[in-house]
């Protein structure tokens, strides 16, 4: 999608400090860090957010996930643990328009009272 920053990115038009990327998907810093590590990770393909997501995305989605694992992993928080959060539309905060997940750690993270 030509006006989507993480589209972008992935283009590699904009510069991202990439920590992994295979086919379909790629994982970078997020440029506002909330906590001492704070990874972004999305699917290439551009979906706009969770909601957007259909049967077919079903596998990307699966390797979402598996990369935020190795990501997590490789900066030294599988120990500890870590967070995995997507905001989804704009009451949860979304503010760039192509599905990521936060991965959060590095340090004991407030409680989200969920
Ligand atoms: O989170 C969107 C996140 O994207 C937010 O934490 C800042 C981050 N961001 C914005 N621009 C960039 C670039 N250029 N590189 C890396 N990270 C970026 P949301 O869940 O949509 O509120």
């Amino acid at each position: 999608m030509s006006d989507c920053l993480f589209c972008k990115i992935v283009e590699g038009t904009i510069p991202a400090r990439k920590v992994y990327e295979d086919d379909r998907v790629v994982a970078f810093h997020d440029i506002q860090p909330q906590a001492p590590v704070h990874l972004l990770v999305i699917p290439k393909k551009h979906i706009a957010s969770i909601n957007d997501g259909t049967p077919e995305d079903v596998e990307l989605l699966g390797r979402t996930l598996l990369a935020a694992q190795q990501v997590a992993r490789e900066a030294g928080l599988a120990e500890n643990g870590y967070r995995l959060v997507n905001n989804c539309g704009k009451d949860s905060g979304q503010i760039v328009f192509h599905l990521h997940w936060h991965v959060l750690g590095g340090e004991k993270l407030g409680a989200l009272n969920v």
